[in-house]
Protein backbone atom coordinates (compact mmCIF):
# COMPACT_ATOMS: atom_id res chain seq x y z
CA UNK A 1 0.00 0.00 0.00
CA UNK A 2 1.13 3.94 -0.35
CA UNK A 3 1.16 4.02 3.26
CA UNK A 4 3.88 1.25 3.22
CA UNK A 5 5.70 2.41 0.60
CA UNK A 6 6.39 5.94 1.54
CA UNK A 7 7.75 4.69 4.88
CA UNK A 8 10.29 2.26 3.20
CA UNK A 9 11.23 5.07 0.70
CA UNK A 10 11.86 7.58 3.38
CA UNK A 11 13.98 5.09 5.76
CA UNK A 12 15.86 4.19 2.83
CA UNK A 13 16.65 7.59 2.07
CA UNK A 14 18.01 8.72 5.67
CA UNK A 15 19.74 5.10 6.36
CA UNK A 16 21.02 5.32 10.50
CA UNK A 17 25.11 5.59 10.71
CA UNK A 18 26.11 2.57 12.60
CA UNK A 19 26.92 3.40 16.38
CA UNK A 20 24.55 5.83 16.45
CA UNK A 21 21.60 5.73 19.25
CA UNK A 22 19.76 8.30 19.90
CA UNK A 23 17.22 8.66 22.91
CA UNK A 24 14.43 11.40 23.87
CA UNK A 25 15.93 13.08 26.71
CA UNK A 26 15.15 16.59 28.80
CA UNK A 27 14.63 18.25 25.53
CA UNK A 28 14.44 15.82 22.45
CA UNK A 29 16.74 14.36 20.58
CA UNK A 30 20.42 16.09 19.96
CA UNK A 31 24.04 15.56 18.59
CA UNK A 32 26.31 16.98 16.09
CA UNK A 33 24.04 18.70 13.58
CA UNK A 34 25.79 16.93 10.58
CA UNK A 35 24.71 13.11 11.86
CA UNK A 36 20.84 14.20 13.07
CA UNK A 37 19.12 13.79 9.47
CA UNK A 38 17.88 10.30 10.43
CA UNK A 39 16.42 11.07 13.79
CA UNK A 40 15.07 14.42 12.83
CA UNK A 41 13.51 12.91 9.64
CA UNK A 42 11.98 9.93 11.87
CA UNK A 43 10.69 12.86 14.62
CA UNK A 44 8.68 14.25 11.48
CA UNK A 45 7.41 10.75 11.02
CA UNK A 46 6.57 10.34 14.86
CA UNK A 47 4.90 14.17 15.16
CA UNK A 48 2.75 13.51 11.79
CA UNK A 49 1.90 10.24 13.61
CA UNK A 50 0.78 12.37 16.71
CA UNK A 51 -1.38 15.33 15.06
CA UNK A 52 -3.51 12.11 13.09
CA UNK A 53 -3.93 10.21 17.06
CA UNK A 54 -4.87 13.65 18.06
CA UNK A 55 -7.53 14.35 15.04
CA UNK A 56 -5.44 16.60 13.28
CA UNK A 57 -5.10 18.85 15.76
CA UNK A 58 -1.38 20.60 15.30
CA UNK A 59 1.62 19.62 16.32
CA UNK A 60 4.83 21.34 16.46
CA UNK A 61 8.69 20.45 15.69
CA UNK A 62 11.38 22.86 16.64
CA UNK A 63 15.11 22.05 15.12
CA UNK A 64 17.23 23.67 17.53
CA UNK A 65 20.09 22.79 19.57
CA UNK A 66 19.11 25.51 22.66
CA UNK A 67 22.22 26.80 24.46
CA UNK A 68 24.62 23.90 22.75
CA UNK A 69 27.65 25.03 20.69
CA UNK A 70 26.48 25.98 16.98
CA UNK A 71 27.80 22.48 15.67
CA UNK A 72 25.16 20.66 17.17
CA UNK A 73 21.26 20.35 16.59
CA UNK A 74 18.48 18.95 17.84
CA UNK A 75 14.84 18.18 17.38
CA UNK A 76 12.11 18.60 19.99
CA UNK A 77 8.51 18.05 19.13
CA UNK A 78 5.62 20.57 20.67
CA UNK A 79 2.12 18.94 21.80
CA UNK A 80 -1.20 20.61 20.60
CA UNK A 81 -1.45 22.76 23.88
CA UNK A 82 1.90 24.16 23.22
CA UNK A 83 3.80 22.15 25.97
CA UNK A 84 6.28 19.67 25.50
CA UNK A 85 5.12 16.42 23.47
CA UNK A 86 3.00 13.79 25.88
CA UNK A 87 5.77 11.49 28.15
CA UNK A 88 4.04 8.14 27.21
CA UNK A 89 5.26 8.57 23.14
CA UNK A 90 8.79 8.72 24.31
CA UNK A 91 9.58 5.23 24.38
CA UNK A 92 8.37 5.23 21.31
CA UNK A 93 10.32 7.96 20.09
CA UNK A 94 13.38 5.97 20.61
CA UNK A 95 12.56 3.38 19.58
CA UNK A 96 11.71 4.88 15.92
CA UNK A 97 14.50 6.62 15.68
CA UNK A 98 17.00 3.80 16.73
CA UNK A 99 15.18 1.41 14.32
CA UNK A 100 18.05 -0.34 12.41
CA UNK A 101 16.42 -0.59 8.80
CA UNK A 102 13.35 0.80 6.89
CA UNK A 103 11.56 -3.02 7.50
CA UNK A 104 12.17 -2.83 11.27
CA UNK A 105 10.74 0.67 10.98
CA UNK A 106 7.55 0.34 8.97
CA UNK A 107 7.39 -3.12 11.01
CA UNK A 108 7.48 -0.48 14.18
CA UNK A 109 5.02 2.10 12.79
CA UNK A 110 2.34 -0.43 11.95
CA UNK A 111 2.41 -1.67 15.29
CA UNK A 112 2.59 1.40 17.39
CA UNK A 113 -0.43 2.39 15.45
CA UNK A 114 -2.19 -0.37 16.28
CA UNK A 115 -1.75 -0.17 19.87
CA UNK A 116 -2.17 3.40 19.78
CA UNK A 117 -5.51 3.23 17.61
CA UNK A 118 -4.36 5.31 15.03
CA UNK A 119 -5.49 4.04 11.33
CA UNK A 120 -3.10 5.00 8.51
CA UNK A 121 -4.10 5.39 5.22
CA UNK A 122 -7.53 6.23 5.64
CA UNK A 123 -9.46 9.73 5.49
CA UNK A 124 -7.41 11.30 8.05
CA UNK A 125 -5.85 14.64 8.20
CA UNK A 126 -2.41 15.62 10.32
CA UNK A 127 -0.65 19.41 10.22
CA UNK A 128 3.07 19.98 11.67
CA UNK A 129 4.33 23.68 12.17
CA UNK A 130 8.21 23.69 11.48
CA UNK A 131 10.51 26.02 13.11
CA UNK A 132 13.70 26.08 13.15
CA UNK A 133 17.16 28.55 14.65
CA UNK A 134 19.74 30.07 13.29
CA UNK A 135 22.23 26.82 12.75
CA UNK A 136 23.84 26.56 9.48
CA UNK A 137 23.06 22.78 9.40
CA UNK A 138 18.97 23.97 10.19
CA UNK A 139 18.18 23.97 6.21
CA UNK A 140 19.16 20.36 5.72
CA UNK A 141 17.63 19.21 8.46
CA UNK A 142 14.78 20.96 8.04
CA UNK A 143 14.26 19.20 4.73
CA UNK A 144 15.14 15.88 6.35
CA UNK A 145 11.92 16.66 9.25
CA UNK A 146 9.57 17.43 5.97
CA UNK A 147 10.47 14.04 4.45
CA UNK A 148 9.22 12.38 7.34
CA UNK A 149 6.01 14.38 7.73
CA UNK A 150 5.43 13.14 4.11
CA UNK A 151 5.53 10.01 4.57
CA UNK A 152 2.04 9.71 6.25
CA UNK A 153 -0.59 9.85 3.98
CA UNK A 154 -2.58 12.62 4.53
CA UNK A 155 0.12 15.17 6.84
CA UNK A 156 0.53 18.13 5.85
CA UNK A 157 3.55 20.28 7.17
CA UNK A 158 3.55 24.84 7.57
CA UNK A 159 7.49 25.58 7.60
CA UNK A 160 7.01 28.71 9.89
CA UNK A 161 10.81 30.28 9.17
CA UNK A 162 13.36 30.64 11.30
CA UNK A 163 12.39 31.01 15.22
CA UNK A 164 13.02 30.94 18.43
CA UNK A 165 11.52 27.81 20.14
CA UNK A 166 9.02 29.75 22.02
CA UNK A 167 7.44 31.72 19.49
CA UNK A 168 7.07 28.28 17.93
CA UNK A 169 5.33 26.83 20.90
CA UNK A 170 3.11 29.59 20.80
CA UNK A 171 2.13 29.37 17.61
CA UNK A 172 0.94 25.46 17.72
CA UNK A 173 -1.16 26.46 20.77
CA UNK A 174 -2.46 29.20 19.08
CA UNK A 175 -3.54 27.60 15.97
CA UNK A 176 -5.24 25.59 18.45
CA UNK A 177 -6.91 27.56 19.87
CA UNK A 178 -8.40 29.02 17.10
CA UNK A 179 -6.48 32.41 17.51
CA UNK A 180 -4.39 34.05 15.12
CA UNK A 181 -0.87 32.62 15.09
CA UNK A 182 1.01 34.35 12.59
CA UNK A 183 4.73 35.85 13.93
CA UNK A 184 2.95 38.97 13.55
CA UNK A 185 0.44 38.65 15.49
CA UNK A 186 2.92 37.04 18.50
CA UNK A 187 4.39 40.60 18.26
CA UNK A 188 1.52 42.15 18.43
CA UNK A 189 0.18 40.37 21.49
CA UNK A 190 3.86 41.21 23.40
CA UNK A 191 3.88 44.67 22.21
CA UNK A 192 0.37 45.19 23.05
CA UNK A 193 0.17 43.87 26.47
CA UNK A 194 3.40 45.44 26.96
CA UNK A 195 2.19 49.20 26.53
CA UNK A 196 -0.80 48.02 28.63
CA UNK A 197 1.30 47.48 31.54
CA UNK A 198 3.73 50.72 30.99
CA UNK A 199 1.03 53.53 30.15
CA UNK A 200 -2.11 52.25 31.93
CA UNK A 201 -1.08 49.89 35.07
CA UNK A 202 2.28 51.66 36.53
CA UNK A 203 1.45 54.52 38.63
CA UNK A 204 2.29 57.26 37.56
CA UNK A 205 4.92 58.72 40.41
CA UNK A 206 6.97 55.50 39.13
CA UNK A 207 7.42 57.01 35.25
CA UNK A 208 11.60 56.14 35.97
CA UNK A 209 14.87 57.84 35.28
CA UNK A 210 16.87 57.31 31.98
CA UNK A 211 19.23 54.72 33.58
CA UNK A 212 16.04 52.77 34.45
CA UNK A 213 15.01 52.69 30.68
CA UNK A 214 18.10 51.77 29.65
CA UNK A 215 18.89 47.73 29.09
CA UNK A 216 21.25 45.89 27.06
CA UNK A 217 20.33 42.26 25.86
CA UNK A 218 22.95 40.11 25.20
CA UNK A 219 21.27 37.31 22.24
CA UNK A 220 23.63 34.66 22.17
CA UNK A 221 24.50 35.37 18.20
CA UNK A 222 21.15 33.28 18.25
CA UNK A 223 17.39 34.34 16.94
CA UNK A 224 16.70 35.90 19.85
CA UNK A 225 18.50 39.11 19.48
CA UNK A 226 17.77 39.23 15.81
CA UNK A 227 13.67 39.21 16.98
CA UNK A 228 14.21 41.91 19.61
CA UNK A 229 15.79 44.00 16.64
CA UNK A 230 12.37 43.60 14.93
CA UNK A 231 10.32 44.82 17.91
CA UNK A 232 12.83 46.96 20.54
CA UNK A 233 11.32 50.47 18.79
CA UNK A 234 7.90 49.39 19.44
CA UNK A 235 8.15 48.97 23.07
CA UNK A 236 7.64 52.20 24.71
CA UNK A 237 9.49 53.14 28.20
CA UNK A 238 12.67 50.73 27.41
CA UNK A 239 15.36 51.59 25.71
CA UNK A 240 16.86 48.42 24.20
CA UNK A 241 20.72 47.74 23.11
CA UNK A 242 21.05 44.06 21.48
CA UNK A 243 24.58 42.91 21.72
CA UNK A 244 25.85 39.49 20.28
CA UNK A 245 22.83 40.13 17.82
CA UNK A 246 23.85 37.04 15.74
CA UNK A 247 24.91 39.92 12.98
CA UNK A 248 27.36 38.84 10.50
CA UNK A 249 31.10 39.26 12.49
CA UNK A 250 29.65 39.38 15.52
CA UNK A 251 30.53 36.34 17.11
CA UNK A 252 29.61 32.64 17.32
CA UNK A 253 26.29 31.34 18.67
CA UNK A 254 26.45 30.48 22.51
CA UNK A 255 30.01 30.98 22.48
CA UNK A 256 31.30 32.88 25.07
CA UNK A 257 28.45 34.93 25.25
CA UNK A 258 24.08 33.45 26.19
CA UNK A 259 22.41 33.05 29.44
CA UNK A 260 23.95 29.46 29.81
CA UNK A 261 27.23 31.13 29.75
CA UNK A 262 26.82 34.13 32.24
CA UNK A 263 24.65 31.39 34.63
CA UNK A 264 27.50 29.53 34.99
CA UNK A 265 30.25 31.20 34.62
CA UNK A 266 29.09 34.42 35.99
CA UNK A 267 31.36 36.09 34.09
CA UNK A 268 30.82 39.13 31.50
CA UNK A 269 29.76 37.89 28.01
CA UNK A 270 31.77 38.68 25.14
CA UNK A 271 31.15 41.84 23.18
CA UNK A 272 30.37 43.96 26.57
CA UNK A 273 33.02 47.10 27.81
CA UNK A 274 33.60 48.59 31.17
CA UNK A 275 31.66 51.78 29.95
CA UNK A 276 28.45 49.17 30.52
CA UNK A 277 29.50 48.61 34.21
CA UNK A 278 26.04 49.42 36.24
CA UNK A 279 23.45 49.40 33.19
CA UNK A 280 20.96 46.50 33.85
CA UNK A 281 21.89 43.69 31.05
CA UNK A 282 19.86 40.67 30.39
CA UNK A 283 21.08 37.48 28.34
CA UNK A 284 19.08 35.14 25.87
CA UNK A 285 19.92 31.50 24.89
CA UNK A 286 20.48 30.43 21.15
CA UNK A 287 17.22 29.52 20.76
CA UNK A 288 15.72 32.27 23.36
CA UNK A 289 13.55 30.17 26.39
CA UNK A 290 16.24 31.21 28.80
CA UNK A 291 16.78 34.63 30.65
CA UNK A 292 18.98 35.74 33.25
CA UNK A 293 19.98 39.14 34.15
CA UNK A 294 23.25 40.42 35.06
CA UNK A 295 25.13 43.49 35.65
CA UNK A 296 28.94 44.53 35.61
CA UNK A 297 30.13 44.99 38.89
CA UNK A 298 33.02 46.77 38.05
CA UNK A 299 35.40 48.17 35.40
CA UNK A 300 38.67 46.03 36.94
CA UNK A 301 37.35 42.70 35.84
CA UNK A 302 34.79 40.25 34.45
CA UNK A 303 32.68 39.27 37.50
CA UNK A 304 28.99 39.85 37.29
CA UNK A 305 26.09 40.24 39.70
CA UNK A 306 24.30 37.73 38.66
CA UNK A 307 19.98 37.51 38.52
CA UNK A 308 19.12 33.86 37.73
CA UNK A 309 15.44 31.99 37.06
CA UNK A 310 15.29 31.62 40.88
CA UNK A 311 15.06 35.52 41.19
CA UNK A 312 13.22 36.14 37.93
CA UNK A 313 10.56 33.11 39.52
CA UNK A 314 10.86 35.24 42.95
CA UNK A 315 9.99 38.74 41.27
CA UNK A 316 7.05 37.44 39.32
CA UNK A 317 5.69 35.35 42.34
CA UNK A 318 5.99 38.56 44.62
CA UNK A 319 3.82 40.91 41.57
CA UNK A 320 1.34 37.77 41.51
CA UNK A 321 1.08 37.79 45.70
CA UNK A 322 0.90 41.53 45.33
CA UNK A 323 -1.81 42.14 42.67
CA UNK A 324 -3.94 38.74 44.28
CA UNK A 325 -3.63 40.91 47.83
CA UNK A 326 -4.83 43.99 46.73
CA UNK A 327 -7.41 41.83 44.89
CA UNK A 328 -8.83 40.42 48.16
CA UNK A 329 -7.89 42.11 50.86
CA UNK A 330 -9.44 45.57 49.60
CA UNK A 331 -12.06 46.35 51.57
CA UNK A 332 -13.52 48.20 48.63
CA UNK A 333 -17.36 48.67 48.23
CA UNK A 334 -17.75 45.95 45.75
CA UNK A 335 -16.21 44.01 48.01
CA UNK A 336 -15.71 41.25 45.37
CA UNK A 337 -12.95 38.35 46.46
CA UNK A 338 -10.97 35.90 44.39
CA UNK A 339 -9.39 33.39 46.11
CA UNK A 340 -6.58 31.58 44.14
CA UNK A 341 -4.55 28.83 44.58
CA UNK A 342 -0.65 30.21 43.77
CA UNK A 343 1.91 27.53 43.31
CA UNK A 344 5.75 28.00 42.89
CA UNK A 345 7.24 25.44 40.96
CA UNK A 346 11.41 24.63 41.43
CA UNK A 347 13.84 21.89 40.91
CA UNK A 348 16.66 20.65 43.12
CA UNK A 349 18.93 23.09 41.33
CA UNK A 350 17.63 26.38 42.71
CA UNK A 351 19.43 27.91 45.39
CA UNK A 352 18.65 27.04 48.71
CA UNK A 353 18.37 31.13 49.80
CA UNK A 354 15.38 31.12 47.16
CA UNK A 355 13.37 28.67 48.33
CA UNK A 356 13.59 30.22 51.68
CA UNK A 357 12.35 33.53 50.44
CA UNK A 358 9.63 32.62 48.80
CA UNK A 359 8.97 29.90 52.07
CA UNK A 360 9.28 33.27 54.10
CA UNK A 361 6.60 34.89 52.02
CA UNK A 362 4.00 32.49 52.45
CA UNK A 363 4.26 30.98 49.20
CA UNK A 364 3.50 27.28 48.48
CA UNK A 365 6.91 26.07 46.73
CA UNK A 366 7.03 22.30 45.48
CA UNK A 367 9.67 20.13 43.36
CA UNK A 368 10.07 18.30 40.58
CA UNK A 369 12.47 16.66 38.31
CA UNK A 370 14.63 18.89 35.96
CA UNK A 371 13.19 19.44 32.92
CA UNK A 372 10.56 21.76 31.91
CA UNK A 373 7.74 19.17 30.88
CA UNK A 374 8.08 17.93 34.50
CA UNK A 375 7.59 21.56 35.81
CA UNK A 376 5.16 22.88 33.60
CA UNK A 377 2.40 19.95 34.07
CA UNK A 378 2.58 20.64 37.72
CA UNK A 379 2.25 24.06 37.16
CA UNK A 380 -0.96 23.65 35.89
CA UNK A 381 -2.23 21.83 39.20
CA UNK A 382 -2.49 25.89 40.31
CA UNK A 383 -4.53 28.15 39.61
CA UNK A 384 -1.83 30.46 38.59
CA UNK A 385 1.78 28.25 38.78
CA UNK A 386 4.80 30.05 38.14
CA UNK A 387 7.94 28.00 37.46
CA UNK A 388 11.31 28.39 36.60
CA UNK A 389 14.63 26.53 36.32
CA UNK A 390 17.76 28.41 38.26
CA UNK A 391 19.43 28.54 34.65
CA UNK A 392 16.36 31.21 33.21
CA UNK A 393 13.58 28.85 31.72
CA UNK A 394 10.56 29.13 33.11
CA UNK A 395 6.53 30.87 32.76
CA UNK A 396 3.44 31.58 34.56
CA UNK A 397 0.43 29.69 33.36
CA UNK A 398 -2.77 30.68 34.26
CA UNK A 399 -5.82 28.38 34.66
CA UNK A 400 -9.18 29.33 32.06
CA UNK A 401 -11.12 29.38 34.92
CA UNK A 402 -8.94 31.49 36.81
CA UNK A 403 -9.12 33.80 33.71
CA UNK A 404 -12.59 33.53 33.22
CA UNK A 405 -13.45 34.81 36.82
CA UNK A 406 -10.68 37.16 36.42
CA UNK A 407 -12.84 38.96 33.45
CA UNK A 408 -15.92 38.79 34.70
CA UNK A 409 -14.16 40.66 38.31
CA UNK A 410 -13.04 43.62 36.04
CA UNK A 411 -16.11 43.24 34.14
CA UNK A 412 -18.19 44.12 37.30
CA UNK A 413 -15.68 46.51 38.74
CA UNK A 414 -15.53 48.91 35.50
CA UNK A 415 -19.54 49.14 34.99
CA UNK A 416 -19.64 49.79 38.99
CA UNK A 417 -17.63 52.97 38.16
CA UNK A 418 -15.01 51.52 40.31
CA UNK A 419 -12.81 52.12 37.42
CA UNK A 420 -9.69 53.55 38.43
CA UNK A 421 -10.07 51.61 42.08
CA UNK A 422 -7.08 49.24 43.26
CA UNK A 423 -8.67 46.63 42.82
CA UNK A 424 -9.92 46.82 39.29
CA UNK A 425 -6.11 48.04 38.30
CA UNK A 426 -5.29 45.00 40.06
CA UNK A 427 -7.26 42.55 38.24
CA UNK A 428 -6.02 44.39 35.05
CA UNK A 429 -2.54 43.79 35.50
CA UNK A 430 -3.06 40.44 35.99
CA UNK A 431 -5.05 39.94 33.31
CA UNK A 432 -1.99 41.99 31.06
CA UNK A 433 0.59 39.70 32.43
CA UNK A 434 -1.01 36.76 31.38
CA UNK A 435 -1.47 38.10 28.06
CA UNK A 436 2.12 39.28 27.81
CA UNK A 437 3.92 35.79 29.22
CA UNK A 438 4.00 33.23 26.85
CA UNK A 439 1.55 30.37 28.69
CA UNK A 440 3.32 27.34 25.89
CA UNK A 441 6.71 27.25 27.42
CA UNK A 442 9.17 29.61 28.95
CA UNK A 443 9.97 32.51 26.34
CA UNK A 444 12.74 34.33 26.78
CA UNK A 445 11.83 37.67 25.17
CA UNK A 446 7.83 37.88 26.78
CA UNK A 447 10.04 37.04 30.38
CA UNK A 448 12.05 39.98 29.63
CA UNK A 449 9.07 41.91 29.19
CA UNK A 450 7.27 41.33 32.09
CA UNK A 451 10.81 41.68 34.08
CA UNK A 452 10.99 45.45 32.55
CA UNK A 453 6.66 45.90 33.30
CA UNK A 454 7.24 44.95 36.88
CA UNK A 455 10.52 46.58 37.92
CA UNK A 456 8.82 49.94 36.10
CA UNK A 457 6.01 49.17 38.49
CA UNK A 458 7.28 48.72 41.65
CA UNK A 459 9.74 51.38 40.96
CA UNK A 460 12.73 49.20 41.59
CA UNK A 461 16.40 49.13 40.37
CA UNK A 462 18.70 46.30 39.37
CA UNK A 463 20.19 46.58 43.21
CA UNK A 464 16.87 46.71 44.51
CA UNK A 465 16.10 43.43 42.60
CA UNK A 466 19.28 41.76 43.45
CA UNK A 467 19.14 42.32 47.20
CA UNK A 468 15.86 40.18 47.61
CA UNK A 469 18.13 37.50 49.18
CA UNK A 470 21.66 36.36 48.57
CA UNK A 471 22.29 33.36 46.98
CA UNK A 472 23.94 30.83 48.86
CA UNK A 473 27.40 29.77 47.02
CA UNK A 474 26.87 26.93 44.92
CA UNK A 475 29.22 24.45 42.68
CA UNK A 476 28.13 22.31 39.28
CA UNK A 477 30.25 20.31 38.55
CA UNK A 478 30.28 17.35 35.18
CA UNK A 479 31.72 14.10 36.00
CA UNK A 480 32.44 11.95 32.84
CA UNK A 481 31.04 7.92 33.40
CA UNK A 482 31.00 4.60 31.49
CA UNK A 483 27.01 4.35 32.34
CA UNK A 484 25.40 7.23 33.41
CA UNK A 485 22.48 5.49 33.60
CA UNK A 486 23.92 3.48 36.42
CA UNK A 487 22.80 6.20 38.99
CA UNK A 488 19.35 6.13 39.51
CA UNK A 489 17.71 8.71 41.78
CA UNK A 490 14.52 9.35 43.68
CA UNK A 491 12.99 12.49 45.50
CA UNK A 492 12.81 14.92 42.80
CA UNK A 493 16.53 13.74 42.16
CA UNK A 494 17.70 15.01 45.15
CA UNK A 495 18.99 11.49 46.60
CA UNK A 496 20.27 8.48 45.04
CA UNK A 497 18.76 5.15 44.97
CA UNK A 498 21.50 3.45 42.94
CA UNK A 499 24.45 2.49 43.39
CA UNK A 500 23.16 1.91 47.03
CA UNK A 501 26.08 3.08 49.08
CA UNK A 502 26.33 6.38 47.10
CA UNK A 503 23.62 8.33 48.98
CA UNK A 504 25.44 7.56 52.21
CA UNK A 505 28.77 8.98 50.38
CA UNK A 506 26.92 12.34 49.73
CA UNK A 507 25.85 12.26 53.04
CA UNK A 508 28.31 11.85 55.15
CA UNK A 509 30.25 14.97 52.94
CA UNK A 510 27.29 17.14 53.20
CA UNK A 511 27.44 16.69 57.13
CA UNK A 512 30.81 18.11 57.25
CA UNK A 513 29.54 21.88 55.53
CA UNK A 514 27.44 24.03 57.19
CA UNK A 515 24.22 24.79 55.23
CA UNK A 516 25.69 22.07 52.90
CA UNK A 517 23.25 20.14 50.72
CA UNK A 518 24.39 17.77 47.70
CA UNK A 519 22.66 16.63 45.10
CA UNK A 520 24.10 14.51 41.66
CA UNK A 521 21.96 13.03 38.73
CA UNK A 522 22.52 12.31 35.23
CA UNK A 523 21.92 14.59 32.45
CA UNK A 524 19.57 13.90 29.73
CA UNK A 525 20.58 16.24 27.44
CA UNK A 526 25.21 15.24 27.52
CA UNK A 527 26.61 12.26 28.38
CA UNK A 528 27.62 12.99 31.77
CA UNK A 529 26.46 13.00 35.50
CA UNK A 530 25.82 16.52 36.80
CA UNK A 531 27.08 16.96 40.84
CA UNK A 532 25.47 20.01 42.32
CA UNK A 533 26.84 21.56 45.95
CA UNK A 534 25.40 24.47 47.97
CA UNK A 535 27.10 25.53 51.52
CA UNK A 536 27.92 28.55 53.61
CA UNK A 537 30.92 29.94 51.98
CA UNK A 538 32.17 29.23 48.43
CA UNK A 539 35.45 27.15 49.28
CA UNK A 540 33.36 24.96 50.99
CA UNK A 541 31.17 24.52 47.85
CA UNK A 542 33.60 23.88 45.94
CA UNK A 543 34.93 21.53 47.83
CA UNK A 544 31.78 20.05 48.83
CA UNK A 545 31.28 19.24 44.95
CA UNK A 546 34.86 18.17 44.62
CA UNK A 547 34.34 15.52 47.35
CA UNK A 548 31.02 14.20 45.89
CA UNK A 549 32.43 14.13 42.49
CA UNK A 550 35.28 11.97 43.52
CA UNK A 551 32.67 9.39 44.55
CA UNK A 552 31.28 9.35 41.51
CA UNK A 553 34.15 8.55 39.40
P1 LIG B 1 20.22 18.12 31.83
O1 LIG B 1 21.34 17.96 30.85
O2 LIG B 1 19.24 16.97 31.89
O3 LIG B 1 20.76 18.54 33.16
C1 LIG B 1 19.78 20.63 30.96
C2 LIG B 1 19.43 21.60 32.07
C3 LIG B 1 17.94 21.57 32.27
C4 LIG B 1 17.19 21.84 30.99
C5 LIG B 1 17.72 20.97 29.86
C6 LIG B 1 17.14 21.29 28.52
C7 LIG B 1 20.72 22.12 34.08
C8 LIG B 1 21.36 21.60 35.32
N1 LIG B 1 20.09 21.22 33.31
O4 LIG B 1 19.32 19.35 31.33
O5 LIG B 1 17.60 22.47 33.27
O6 LIG B 1 17.25 23.21 30.66
O7 LIG B 1 19.15 21.02 29.76
O8 LIG B 1 17.76 22.33 27.85
O9 LIG B 1 20.79 23.33 33.80
ZN1 LIG C 1 17.13 27.08 24.95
Amino acid sequence: REQRRRLLDVASRFPLPSGCRFSYGTAGFRADGATMAPAVCRAGILAALRSVKLAGAAVGIVITASHNPVGDNGVKIADPDGGMMAQHWEPFADALANAPDPDALLQLVLQFAKDEGISLGGHHTAQVLLGRDTRPTGEYLLDAALQGINAIVGAHAIDMGILTTPQLHWMVRSKNKGIKASESDYFTQLIDSFSRHMLELVPKDKGGDELAKKLIVDGANGIGGVKLEQIKAELSGIDINVRNSGKEGEGILNHMCGADFVQKERVTPHGFSPEDVGVRCASLDGDADRLVYFRMSSASDNKVDLVDGDKILSLFALFIREQLDIINNNGSQVNKSMPARLGIVQTAYANGASTQFLKNHGLEVVFTPTGVKYLHKKALEYDIGIYFEANGHGTIVFSEDFLSQLQSLSNELSSDAANGSAQYRAAMRLMAASQLINQAVGDALSGLLLVEAILQYKGWSFQNWCELYSDLPSRQLKVKVIDRSSIVTTEAETKVSQPSSLQELIDKETANCAHGRCFVRPSGTEDVVRVYAEASTQVEADSLARSVAHHVE
